[in-house]
């Protein structure tokens, strides 16, 4: 039964103030929760066209491109272009091989970032040298599957789709075609975008944050499937490794948990890097599985687990949680210099399965917050 309806048989929306107050609160309760702000007013496509349009130019993560933190408040349509890429990479220490798909040739695909109201365009291009069509759906978006119906892209071909960023937050782009989502997602084919608010991120005080620099970790779960002796199999084609890996899919055990597509890759010349009292954000996402991402010797200062930056961030966070199919953010600022092993810490897929990074913070070493007061010795006494 309708509210106002339950009111008035219970005899309580008899004067005409109380019925529109109980409108009121229907209302409150059914509307969505984006905000009533100019930069997402409703636009005519002549209204779009004179928007100002900025091109940019996506970059591998842990990458981000340069973005500004904060905008004014005339959205723009923010260009991107992504090529799709499907070729055999090793994912781990040992050679073992997977036939991946990716956006823009890395796993995860490229972080775009815009800002809320902005529009967001992307062109999706599927080289003739493909075997398989491909898509994008867009957490980020609203309508047609994410634009999966409306970017479905057979090798040679290219589609360009445009979608308002009506709410702000990090939120989780992937492949979707019809009869293989999942296994394109755990084939590489994961991303994230970024909404920023207008005005910048907030506090759960409503004080301004800011970052000196971002990175953006993009979690897989592989399922690359092993022969008799439990050794890992090599195929020759994607087509020929499908049946295989739907199997070992099926299992839901993944042989590897990697952060950006290979165990280690954040690691060594890959590490990701600070100084200390540098302010840090990082993007965690994951399009299939749960993860729980953990800053060894840090912590998240500031962490919106489910990445949406309208709800106040959670403060001094251990481990933050981030849903599969979702991207989190946690910012951190650095207070000791040293080597940081951020993990999925779900420690036996961080040790045993891949899922670890580093992060290098050089600096002075602050006795104050920690002092090794003797060395490890001999007991005494
Ligand atoms: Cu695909």
């Amino acid at each position: 039964m309708e509210r106002r309806h339950f009111l008035k048989s219970a005899g309580l929306g008899v004067a005409a103030g109380t019925t529109l107050l109980a409108a009121q609160v229907q209302a409150r309760e059914t509307a969505a929760p984006q905000k009533n702000a100019p930069w997402l007013a409703a636009r005519t496509e002549a209204q779009i066209a004179k928007l100002e349009r900025v091109k940019v130019d996506l970059v591998a993560p842990p990458m981000v491109h340069k973005h500004e933190q904060k905008a004014g408040p005339e959205p723009r349509v923010v260009e991107f272009r992504m090529s799709i890429t499907e070729k055999e990479i090793v994912v781990d220490r040992d050679g073992t091989t997977m036939h991946a798909m990716m956006f823009d040739g890395s796993m995860p695909g490229p972080t775009m970032v815009v800002h809320e109201g902005d529009y967001l365009e992307l062109t999706l291009i599927n080289p003739a040298s493909n075997t398989m069509p491909h898509n994008i759906d867009f957490h980020a978006s609203t309508g047609a599957l994410g634009g999966a119906k409306l970017t479905n892209v057979n090798p040679g071909e290219q589609a360009t789709l445009r979608f308002k960023a009506d709410r702000s937050g990090t939120f989780v782009y992937h492949c979707a075609p019809e009869g293989s989502v999942a296994w394109h997602v755990v084939q590489g084919m994961h991303g994230t975008v970024m909404v920023l608010p207008r005005d910048g991120l907030k506090d759960s005080a409503g004080n301004a944050l800011h970052y000196d620099r971002v990175y953006t970790i993009g979690e897989f779960d592989l399922y690359i499937p092993r022969d008799e002796k439990g050794n890992f199999k090599k195929y020759g084609s994607s087509a020929e490794s499908y049946g295989d890996t739907l199997e070992a899919m099926r299992g839901l055990i993944p042989s590897h948990v990697v952060f950006n597509g290979k165990v280690g890759a954040l690691m060594g010349d890959g590490a990701m890097k600070a100084n200390v009292g540098e302010t840090v954000m990082f993007i965690h996402s994951q399009a299939n599985r749960d993860t729980r991402p953990h800053l060894i010797g840090g912590h998240g200062d500031w962490v919106w687990e489910l990445g949406k930056f309208d709800d106040p961030p959670a403060k001094n966070l251990e481990t933050w949680f981030i849903r599969g199919g979702s991207a989190g953010v946690a910012i951190y600022t650095f207070k000791q210099p040293g080597v940081y092993a951020y993990v999925n810490h779900n420690l036996i897929e961080a040790m045993e399965l891949g899922a670890a990074g580093h992060v290098l913070v050089e600096g002075d070493w602050n006795d104050d917050l920690m002092k090794q007061v003797s060395p490890p010795g001999p007991i005494k006494g």
